[in-house]
């Protein structure tokens, strides 16, 4: 396509259609800046023309800034030019939407006179998702047109809202036919000819209000501080928005743009950045032609209703796909669906889904404790107890049962998926779906490929993946794959520096102010200190073990390697470290001040070189699709990119460096990896394989 025909100049009587292709997203790159710059200084020049409406085709009005521009040289006109030229037109300018209006997407839409939509588009300002603001007038125009509160809400969230509501929040002028969304701009259009111009820049009934609460912004901060610990992009969202308040138009134009600057250098953007098209990427397998056939996925059986089964099972009746849910005794069975059940009523009560929608997805779910019912099932997952005897027994009757051609998965955490496929006689069907816990709310999936696995097979695990929201990364097989096999790494070292010389809570704290949700020990406890542990079997021989003999197994018991209240609020135990010490002196440690420094060093390098590891073992395609495991399964603080990209941002030679030191200091555990030196003494990047 040449440049010039990103946007078409079409007159429609005395309308002037400025309608713009620039696929997949119709992102507002340089040409389509320039191309409608044009096309409103032509509509302008020409008198015939009254109006202007401007449209998208394809699937979605402006997706926002051209993303991949950032970081390169500027290129005029800047899309803050372009809105103030939209705005101060004589002629009345229409924004037509459908699909998702974003980001500097919808700024153009509030940049105009009028703004039409159809009923099922959607509109948002994700900037802060790129750790961003919006930043072509986004937070000046906003607040004057829907509130304060609600633009706080919309531009710190970057939660997209559906065109009714943004109706009744007077963000759109008019809903229009589903399929007549030009016919219904074009008659807007009309309306407002020699009608005088609104234009949003001069409205201030909104910011009035708001003026006579300026505690709104600090209860709005107080209210969010911890959902925005660690990132940049809020606070100056926040910032922008009570300029808006404060100051003119043209002033508060100033502050948008002179904090918009800021984020777009800042550490925190470029790793958000980064983040969003790493998941892009991850959705694409090299050897994974983009014709790979996909088989068609329409009823799913679940093994298993205990936790995971339960969630996974959910994950799919929210995707619309009914669900035979399998168990072995009727007890198990009912215990799994009410928990089912008791989730969609929270839900439903939470207002999150509306009661009839938790009916039909309840009413898509089939439970039986009859295997034979899985028969016409196009794939199957099995979440059963984690054991290679268990599961080598359960995939052999799978494969007796299910059809032919259907998808036999494992929700296996740790085992080895060419094993469980090597029980069946089809192990071209049989893959690994990781789901992490709670399955229906997590987004990561780590899709495992067995030495076996059919192509089709992997594409349409991938495919799926999305169609029932979760964000798929393609692993290999090993011990834990990606992500728990990383986490081992810390965990390892975790468990050793409490016997070296920290305490639990040094080693929480250190993580959590590194940006962790919560550090291993308070996870520990979360999860249960007695997982995989009996009392039959313990020996005592770990912290751990000790601990669940004391009948301390974590939040559950009240008690772990914290003590809680009713509430469920941690506090240090001076019980446990008692047994941290004595357990210590036995084992012949001497204990000694560990710096915080040290702790993060020793957790986080260990696991910069397993993944360095993975990458060489093939286990993972790239470093990006690691960090995808660990923003999305684990809570990696976006802001910091994933572990392999902090490990470009700190240099791999500063990471080898510190290997090193470890390496002699504590033993062979610190061995650097092969991959990690070449990158080192090559002076490149993870990101650069
Ligand atoms: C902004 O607007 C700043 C302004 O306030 C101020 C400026 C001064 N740019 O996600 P998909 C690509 S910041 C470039 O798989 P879906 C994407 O990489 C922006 N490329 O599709 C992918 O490429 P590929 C604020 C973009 O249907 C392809 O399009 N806006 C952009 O699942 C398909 O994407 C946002 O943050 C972009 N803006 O979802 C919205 N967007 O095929 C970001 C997408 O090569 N975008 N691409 O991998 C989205 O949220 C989703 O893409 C969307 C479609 C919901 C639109």
């Amino acid at each position: 396509m040449a440049e010039g025909d990103r946007v078409l100049f079409e007159p429609y009587g005395n309308v002037a259609v400025l309608r713009v292709r620039n696929p997949p997203v119709n992102a507002l790159s340089a040409e389509v800046r320039v191309g409608l710059a044009e096309g409103v200084r032509r509509a302008e020049a020409e008198p015939g023309l009254r109006a202007v409406v401007i449209v998208c085709d394809g699937r979605t009005f402006f997706a926002g800034a051209d993303i991949t521009e950032f970081g390169k040289p500027p290129r005029e006109p800047s899309l803050p030019v372009v809105c103030d030229l939209i705005e101060k037109a004589a002629k009345p300018v229409i924004a037509a939407m459908h699909g998702t209006a974003l980001g500097g997407g919808l700024e153009v839409a509030l940049a105009c006179h009028g703004r039409v939509a159809v009923p099922s588009a959607k509109l948002g300002l994700p900037e802060v998702n790129l750790g961003l603001l919006p930043g072509a007038g986004g937070t000046q125009r906003l607040p004057r047109l829907a509130g304060v509160e609600r633009a706080l809400e919309m531009i710190t969230s970057g939660k997209p809202i559906g065109a009714r509501e943004a109706l009744e929040a007077g963000i759109i002028d008019a809903l229009v036919e589903e399929d007549g969304l030009l016919e219904g701009a074009l008659a807007h259009a009309r309306e407002r000819v020699g009608v005088p111009l609104r234009r949003v820049r001069d409205l201030d009934d909104a910011l009035a209000a708001a003026r006579g609460r300026p505690e709104a912004f600090s209860d709005f901060r107080q209210a969010n501080g911890r959902k925005f610990r660690g990132f940049r992009a809020p606070e100056a969202c926040i910032q922008a928005v009570e300029a808006a308040v404060n100051l003119s138009f043209e002033e508060g134009l100033a502050v948008e743009r002179r904090l918009f600057l800021e984020l777009l250098a800042s550490p925190e953007s470029a790793a958000q950045r980064y983040a969003f098209f790493a998941e892009r990427q991850a959705a694409k397998v090299p050897d994974l032609p983009e014709d790979t056939p996909t088989l068609p996925i329409e009823r799913v059986g679940v093994l298993g209703a205990g936790t995971m089964g339960g969630g996974i099972a959910m994950t799919f009746l929210n995707a619309g796909l009914p669900v035979t849910l399998v168990e072995t005794s009727q007890a198990a069975l009912d215990r799994g669906v009410a928990a089912i059940r008791r989730n969609y009523e929270e839900s439903a009560r939470k207002g999150r889904v509306t009661a009839e929608a938790a009916e039909q997805r309840m009413g898509l779910l089939a439970p039986t404790l009859d295997r034979s019912a899985l028969a016409d099932r196009d794939l199957v997952i099995e979440a059963v107890f984690e054991d290679m005897a268990i599961k080598l027994e359960v995939f052999a009757q799978l494969d007796a049962v299910v059809k032919p051609g259907a998808i036999l998965a494992t929700n296996t955490s740790y085992l080895d998926v060419n094993a469980i496929a090597a029980a069946t006689s089809r192990p071209e069907s049989v893959i690994g779906l990781h789901f992490f816990s709670p399955a229906n709310v997590m987004r990561l999936l780590e899709v495992v490929r067995g030495d076996r696995t059919a192509k089709p097979v992997i594409a349409t695990a991938m495919q799926l993946a999305k169609r029932i929201g979760k964000t798929a990364v393609l692993v290999g097989v090993c011990h834990g794959f990606v992500g728990n096999r990383m986490l081992a790494a810390r965990q390892r070292e975790a468990t050793q520096l409490i016997l070296e010389g920290a305490l639990p809570w040094d080693v929480d704290r250190v993580l959590y102010d590194f940006g962790l949700p919560m550090g291993p020990f308070a996870m520990a406890d979360l999860a249960g200190l007695d997982i995989g542990w009996s009392r039959e079997t313990s020996t005592g021989s770990t912290v751990r073990e000790v601990l669940c003999e004391m009948d301390r197994r974590g939040q559950k018991t009240g008690a772990g390697f914290y003590d809680y209240d009713e509430a469920r609020r941690a506090t240090p135990s001076p019980v446990v470290e008692q047994v941290i010490l004595a357990f210590s002196e036995e084992r012949g440690f001497e204990r000694r001040a560990v710096s915080d420094h040290e702790i993060l060093q020793r957790c986080i390098h260990p696991m910069i070189n397993e993944g360095a590891r993975i990458l060489e073992e093939g286990i993972a395609s790239r470093a990006s699709d690691i960090d995808v495991v660990w923003i999305n399964g684990y809570g990696w603080p976006a802001y910091r990119g994933g572990p392999m990209f902090y490990a470009d941002q700190i240099g791999p030679a500063r990471v080898l460096e510190s290997l090193q030191a470890l390496q002699a200091a504590h033993g062979e555990q610190f061995k650097p990896a092969p991959l990690l030196t070449r990158l080192a003494s090559e002076g490149r990047r993870f990101q650069d394989l």
